[in-house]
């Protein structure tokens, strides 16, 4: 499981896109959106941390693993 900091996710829509792009990359990944504190979690995930960040960026939103 990882966290990533993700500063411009900030509105329902931002968390369903986000979703949508883990979801259609790794189909059997969990996502957990947090909008107050701009966090994404995923796990389940068969991508790497980079993957996901390249999918984020991908779909739009800049994000960095919370270590
Ligand atoms: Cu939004």
């Amino acid at each position: 499981m990882t966290q990533f900091d993700v500063p411009e996710m900030s509105c329902g829509h931002c968390s369903a896109t986000i979703t949508k792009a883990i979801g259609a990359a790794d189909a059997g990944a969990s996502v957990e959106c947090n909008l107050a504190t701009h966090t994404v979690t995923v796990a389940k995930a068969l991508l790497s941390d980079e993957a996901l960040v390249a999918t984020l960026k991908a779909a739009g939103y800049a994000a960095s693993p919370v270590r």
